[in-house]
């Protein structure tokens, strides 16, 4: 079956207040004159961006000049868009500024992060029920929300896979964080409503989970159509592990915005090391009663965190979980700034080269 298109639930394009406009982003796109126009971009793939205006939704390219600066536009962005009469698709000229960026660590050379979604208020961490259910992962992209600047709910689903409700939000309380739990099944559309808090009018949810989780089958369900392909759909033409390649972002009835990624491989933290404390705030809490101000929590000597760590007030799991990665942040920030310092190197010398050559045209 080939899914539906088209973004829209029931109901049509809509203002931009309902696509989470407000008016920070007014007042940054007041400079600009009449003939442009400001978007929300849902899609992209390769080179196209997908923008949903305030009554259509329009393919664009994005500048010369963004595409020099490495200011590509992601998937929940507003963007400025200048329409030209000869030219089929519109130009992405400006990226508006960002609320939130939820960013992951990139294995690339320079060592940048990459974003992954802009403009997101709450981040379902999609889990399943049974073997998924590994609270280290978790950890992780509670890590990767709390430095981004959105919320984080935690969503077991496939509830109907295992034991009751109850004992599943037992299971992943430990990282919670007191932070809200949602219990599902996407397939049997069970629990569902315990989401709807998170689902007002111009809210931005962006689902993010190992491949396999169900985070396009819940997007179904929270659509009421088939919008995005699942894995059960296409099982014979297997194209690799991961059924959904692209982000997009989707508008439900309720007039949220929800954003389905593909499942990562691999969940790097890169440098954002800022939502390392507010997914530990039980070891973020102790660490004022070391003995020194810049205790590591591994092997100094009046550890509170140790204590706390020996005395079984904290588990020994999670205590690792924890070291490993500030060590994770600690390695992405050094291979970061090795990064920018050669970039910055190779720009030098090239601009020396530059003047170099000028002399000698001059010269001769
Ligand atoms: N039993 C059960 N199966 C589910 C549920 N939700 C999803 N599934 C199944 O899990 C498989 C994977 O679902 P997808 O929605 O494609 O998973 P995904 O998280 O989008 O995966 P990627 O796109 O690869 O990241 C499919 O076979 C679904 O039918 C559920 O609540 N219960
Ligand atoms: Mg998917
Ligand atoms: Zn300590």
């Amino acid at each position: 079956m080939t899914p539906d298109r088209n973004v829209f639930g029931a109901t049509p394009p809509a203002p931009l207040v309902s696509l989470g406009w407000d008016e920070t982003l007014a007042a940054a796109f007041a400079r600009y004159p009449a003939q442009y126009r400001p978007g929300r971009v849902s899609c992209r793939q390769r080179t196209v961006f997908d923008v949903i205006t305030a009554d259509e939704s329009v393919s664009a390219h994005a500048s010369g000049a963004l595409q020099r600066a490495g200011r590509l536009p992601v998937v929940g962005d507003f963007v400025v868009l200048l329409d030209q009469p000869e030219a089929a698709v519109s130009t992405i000229v400006d990226v508006l500024p960002r609320r939130s960026v939820l960013s992951r660590g990139f294995p690339g050379r320079d060592g940048a992060d990459q974003p992954i979604a802009a403009n997101v208020d709450v981040v379902f961490v999609v889990t399943a029920a049974g073997k998924d259910l590994n609270l280290r992962r978790i950890e992780r992209y509670l890590a990767l929300v709390n430095a981004s600047g959105a919320r984080p709910v935690i969503l077991v689903n496939k509830a109907d896979l295992a034991g009751d409700p109850p004992s599943l939000e037992r299971a992943v309380a430990p990282v919670a964080a007191g932070g809200p739990v949602v219990v599902v099944s996407a397939l049997a559309g069970a629990g569902l409503a315990g989401l709807d808090p998170f689902l007002a009018l111009g809210r931005t949810v962006a689902l993010v989970g190992s491949s396999g989780v169900g985070k396009s089958t819940l997007i179904n369900a929270l659509v009421g159509r088939a919008v995005q392909e699942t894995a059960a759909v296409r099982d014979c033409d297997e194209r690799g592990r991961h059924r959904t390649t692209v982000r997009e972002m989707f508008v439900l009835d309720s007039g949220a915005l929800v954003i389905d990624t593909p499942g990562l491989r691999e969940v790097g933290l890169g440098t954002v090391g800022g939502g390392l404390a507010e997914t530990f705030p039980e070891i973020a809490g102790l660490a004022a009663g070391c003995r020194y101000a810049d205790c590591s929590h591994e092997r100094e000597p009046g550890c509170a965190v140790r204590e706390a760590v020996d005395a079984g007030r904290i588990p020994r799991a999670r205590h690792e979980s924890y070291l490993r990665l500030t060590g994770e942040v600690a390695f992405a920030q050094e291979k970061a700034e090795i990064g920018s310092a050669r970039s910055e190197r190779k720009r030098w010398k090239a601009i020396s080269r530059a003047a170099r050559n000028f002399r000698g045209t001059n010269e001769r």
